[in-house]
């Protein structure tokens, strides 16, 4: 009956421990994973694009070897999530068509182009930074495969972004020209990459609910902070300012401030009008239709070999 799927739910929660796909769960609960999973998963999926323009370019073998590895890593992390969210009981093509027909979000972040090689080292360093800051608290996520999902996407992203910070001091080394490429770079993403944890807490409708639930674990803002206060130190060490002339140590809060981000422009990329939204979406697009005959193919070769072991 309801009442004890319910009673077992709370216990669950109240005793930190995970909630499985057997177990009953309030329609709510489902529909928030369902909708985070599915971002998160989307995310990465499209998160391959920005990068993946680089890839034909790196500037050496060694570069392009480890950008292929880690763009491949962002696909392996999008297909667990889709099979994380298929667990709730959505299919795949169902999260697959949410995407290619724009309806789906994704992390805003995407949505801004990668014109130069140093773009690749603030991915990295700030965008797969901030995943990490936002991503180690969801390892202890009460959704059993959300959670165990995300702490093999966390070792990974802990190795990207300390590629990208390697890329960026590489270039912090080089010439006059190549430092000015990385400062110019981590200037345009530094921003949007303390926009990835989502909007203010004050403005954030779903924060405090997926909180009482064990999925979220810290505020977007206390997260963001925490995230300001890992960059401060790893700025100096690259010689890179960051572009917030606000960031100063605050004694007091033990913290670093730092100055008003531009909610308008987080809101204008949420509504489609960022600077690659379309591209990105019309990519994923082409690709999905581009790879029909595939799954096709695997389709029919599976259903040979269900007729064979029935057999
Ligand atoms: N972009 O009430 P809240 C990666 C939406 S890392 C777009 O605060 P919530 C690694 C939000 O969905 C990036 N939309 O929402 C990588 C909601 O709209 P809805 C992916 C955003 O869920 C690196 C509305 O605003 N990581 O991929 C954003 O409690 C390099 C109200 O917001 C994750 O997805 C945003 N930045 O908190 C890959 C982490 N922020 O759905 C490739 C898991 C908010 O009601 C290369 N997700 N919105 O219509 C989370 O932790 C949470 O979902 C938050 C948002 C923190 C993102």
């Amino acid at each position: 009956p309801q009442g004890d799927g319910r009673r077992r739910f709370e216990e669950l929660l109240a005793s930190e421990s995970r909630v499985e796909p057997t177990d009953w769960m309030p329609a709510a609960y489902r529909k928030t994973l369902i909708r985070q999973i599915s971002q998160h998963a989307h995310s990465e999926i499209i998160g391959m694009q920005p990068e993946g323009n680089w890839i034909t370019r790196a500037p050496s073998l060694k570069r392009k070897a480890i950008l292929m590895a880690k763009v491949q890593d962002e696909a392996g992390h999008g297909l667990y999530l889709y099979s994380a969210a298929q667990t709730l009981g959505i299919d795949r093509e169902e999260m697959f068509d949410q995407l290619i027909t724009g309806r789906a979000k994704y992390s805003s972040i995407f949505n801004y182009t990668t014109p130069t090689w140093a773009d690749m080292g603030s991915i990295g360093w700030l965008v797969d930074g901030a995943a990490i800051c936002n991503q180690v608290p969801l390892c202890r996520a009460s959704y059993g495969p959300y959670g165990r999902a995300m702490v093999r996407i966390c070792k990974e992203e802990s190795f990207h972004q300390r590629q990208g910070f390697e890329i960026l001091l590489a270039l912090m080394n080089g010439t006059e020209e190549q430092r000015a490429m990385a400062q110019e770079s981590v200037n345009r993403w530094y921003a949007p990459a303390l926009m990835m944890f989502g909007p203010p807490d004050a403005d954030s409708p779903n924060s405090q609910q997926s909180m009482a639930w064990n999925i979220k674990r810290f505020s977007n803002d206390e997260l963001r902070q925490r995230f300001v206060d890992m960059l401060v130190p790893q700025a100096e060490i690259l010689g890179v300012t960051l572009p917030d002339p606000a960031i100063r140590w605050n004694e007091e809060r033990g913290h670093y401030d730092f100055g008003d981000l531009d909610w308008t422009e987080f809101s204008e990329v949420l509504a489609g009008r960022g600077p690659a939204n379309a591209v990105r979406v019309s990519r994923r697009r082409t690709a999905h239709e581009n790879g029909a005959w595939v799954r096709e193919a695997a389709r029919a070769y599976a259903d040979k070999q269900a007729t064979a072991s029935a057999a």
